[in-house]
């Protein structure tokens, strides 16, 4: 009989309605709750992306997916999924419980975000790990996976799609900008490796994909006064132009792996404004969401992570 084995799928969550972006907000604000301001510029965001965020459906198919291929995968261990979130519901916490509520005793998690930070992937692990501790569940929690080959292989294919798809004159006035969310730039004091990772990420990419210029930028930053890691890609764009005349501007966010607000807004809307102001083209490849080659690269992870 194979052992039953609970994996844990973790990511940022999305508000499931309207009504949800309030408290959404006040979670990821530590519970404080947003000023109206900040909090109609948040609702006005969502608004312009068609009301909600496709995350919450894309968490659900890259969830069900993973499970599916772990499954197809071995026949030692039959895997069960639990999402948990780390700002709504499910919380990380709840999915545990269930685990544990099902029987559980054995599970591994992965974050569905590349990069390890202090900031990011270490909360998320340390919420999973203590409540698993709780419950008696033996857990393993993936670290990091942006060097996994099939990821690289992902974003090189997207990028090399994209040059296909460009104009002789485009092509020879290019660049890639690589780019990850944003952190406060305290961060680096205590040795944080996420910074590094997203310029090994860039660098492994820009090899795999033969591409001569790139450069790595930073996104989404927060509304606080503390100092972000930078450059931010709206104002890289607009320096690069300035420098290097480019014509065409290549977007790959690779800190996430999903159609979001903060690629939907963050990159389609704001970063192709100011591609439009500057007459240069603005082209984003496709997310990894629930691509058959993305999962089963997130399968590999986990199967290396159980050896
Ligand atoms: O709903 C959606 O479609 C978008 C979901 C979403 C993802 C996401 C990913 C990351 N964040 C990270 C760090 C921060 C830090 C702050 C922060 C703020 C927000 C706000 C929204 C939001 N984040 Fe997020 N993030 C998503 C959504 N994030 C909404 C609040 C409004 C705003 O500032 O835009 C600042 C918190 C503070 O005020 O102190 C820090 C990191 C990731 C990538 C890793 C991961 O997915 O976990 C890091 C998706």
């Amino acid at each position: 009989k194979k052992k039953k084995l609970g994996l844990l799928v973790m990511a940022y969550g999305t508000p499931y309605k309207e009504e949800d972006i309030e408290p959404y907000y006040t979670h990821i604000r530590h519970g404080r709750r947003p000023e109206p301001d900040a909090l109609k510029d948040l609702k006005d965001r969502y608004e312009a992306i068609g009301g909600i965020s496709p995350l919450a459906k894309i968490t659900k198919e890259q969830t069900h997916a993973l499970e599916n291929k772990l499954n197809e995968l071995q026949d030692e261990y039959e895997f069960k999924a639990y999402i948990g979130l780390k700002h709504i519901a499910p919380f990380i916490e709840e999915a545990v419980e269930k685990m544990a509520k099902d029987g559980i005793e054995a599970a591994v998690s992965i974050v569905l975000a590349p990069h390890y930070s202090t900031f990011s992937v270490k909360l998320y692990n340390e919420r999973a790990n203590s409540t698993a501790e709780k419950y008696g569940i033996k857990m393993e929690s993936v670290q990091d996976w942006y060097t996994e080959p099939g990821f690289i292989d992902f974003w090189a294919k997207g990028v090399q799609n994209t040059f296909a798809d460009m104009s002789a004159e485009e092509k020879n006035n290019t660049v890639l900008i690589v780019s990850a969310h944003s952190l406060p730039k305290k961060i680096l004091q205590h040795g944080d490796p996420y910074k590094q990772q997203l310029e090994e990420t860039a660098q492994l990419i820009a090899e795999a994909a033969d591409v001569k210029k790139y450069e790595v930028g930073w996104q989404s930053e927060g509304n606080t006064p503390d100092p972000w890691l930078g450059p931010d890609v709206q104002d890289l764009t607009r320096e690069l132009y300035n420098k290097e005349g480019y014509k065409a501007f290549v977007y790959t966010p690779v800190g996430f792996v999903a159609d979001h607000l903060e690629v939907l807004y963050d990159n389609d809307y704001e970063c192709k404004v100011v591609c439009d102001e500057i007459g240069a083209s603005y082209y984003r490849p496709e997310m990894p969401n629930a691509r058959p080659e993305f999962i089963e690269t997130l399968a590999n992870v986990v199967l290396k992570k159980m050896k």
